[in-house]
């Protein structure tokens, strides 16, 4: 069976970016491929301190983010379907330091997400921020996944992942890892025409991050649904005076328009068509403001009806499937390099 797998970091209260870039396409997939696929979707909690964050919250920001994967739709009632916290699954650190040591310095120096968040967090930046992408490559070989649903801004992370499973494998002539599907192959495969990046409100030409220090830039899924209707009334556009689909010349409300299409489920050109000629850019943002605080009354409602209780058990069931499935690879890669007999 193949496995499709993802997670979202719990950093901080996931945005309606990861959302859609990463929650949705998997969510959307497990429905499609629960019966013929493994479905992995962990939490990278060991990834969360590669930049600061406030401690004293993390734990209890883990078990939300597992209670946002549940309320976003997986069927964690399917055997397929595994939730599990990278943490309690210690072959994941294991793994990455045997994929150090054949992953070039230079390689891995190329990543531009260490580039622009090591120009954030001037003050930190530490190995384990260098050195997570290699963290991840482990994350996705450890479970021969080939699909991976991620927002455009993690695809070069993905082909870091392929590098190093290409160079392993041949190495030690055998396929010790399934390859991940190549970025089109991946997009293809989550019926997207190209990996998505919902970007800030606040500055469209840059992606929506729930890192982001400004409030306005992002709506998080624990936003108030008023809070969040005006962050959307009061997105930055631009002075065209025309609503066109123009990434770059109006990418605030391209934006607008693809996250109406994305949360209502329509093809981005019927949106579009609905604007077509249109010139009161407040029409636009009316409707995407209620499509939004909508989606996040609702989810949050089902937020709300998950219990602690109904976490405890799905990790149970995710952690024992995670730990078999990843010391079994962990233990076929000791063996290739001489570790175990
Ligand atoms: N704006 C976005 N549009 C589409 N997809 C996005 N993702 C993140 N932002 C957008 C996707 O969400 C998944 C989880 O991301 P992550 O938390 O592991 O790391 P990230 O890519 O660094 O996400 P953020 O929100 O920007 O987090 P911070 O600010 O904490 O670094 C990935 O699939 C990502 O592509």
């Amino acid at each position: 069976m193949q496995t499709i797998l993802t997670g979202v970091r719990a950093n901080e209260e996931p945005t309606i970016g990861n959302f859609l870039g990463a929650y949705l396409p998997m969510i959307n997939l497990s429905h499609e491929h629960a019966n013929d696929s493994q479905i992995n979707m962990f939490v990278p909690d060991l990834h969360s301190f590669t930049t600061p964050i406030d401690h004293s919250k993390f734990y209890a920001q883990i078990i939300k983010g597992i209670k946002y994967y549940m309320a976003a739709g997986l069927d964690v009632d399917n055997p397929n379907v595994h939730i599990y916290r990278q943490s309690r699954v210690p072959a994941h650190c294991e793994l990455a330091w045997i994929l150090d040591c054949f992953t070039p310095f230079g390689e891995a120096s190329r990543m531009t997400q260490f580039k622009e968040k090591s120009e954030e967090h001037k003050e930190s930046v530490t190995v384990g921020l260098f050195n997570y992408p290699v963290l991840m490559a482990a994350d996705i070989l450890l479970y021969d996944a080939k699909y991976v649903p991620l927002g455009e801004d993690q695809f070069q992370h993905l082909e870091l992942a392929r590098n190093i499973a290409i160079r392993m494998n041949n190495k030690f002539d055998q396929e010790l890892f399934t390859l991940p599907a190549s970025e089109a192959e991946q997009v293809k495969f989550m019926h997207l025409e190209k990996g998505l990046r919902i970007r800030s409100l606040t500055d469209p030409t840059k992606k929506m991050s729930k890192s982001s220090t400004n409030e306005k830039s992002k709506i998080s899924l624990s936003d108030d649904p008023k809070v969040a209707a005006k962050k959307i009334m009061s997105a930055t556009t631009d002075s065209e005076g025309v609503i066109r689909f123009d990434m770059v010349n109006q990418p605030g409300i391209g934006n607008l328009m693809a996250i109406e299409a994305l949360f209502t489920h329509r093809d981005l050109q019927d949106v579009i068509s609905d604007y077509a000629g249109q010139t009161r850019y407040g029409d636009l943002k009316t409707k995407v403001a209620d499509t939004v605080s909508h989606f996040l009354s609702d989810f949050q409602e089902k937020v709300a009806n998950i219990s602690d209780g109904d976490v405890e058990r799905v990790l149970e069931q995710g952690e024992a499937y995670a730990n078999e499935v990843a010391d079994k690879k962990l233990h076929t890669v000791q063996k290739a390099l001489g570790l175990r007999k």
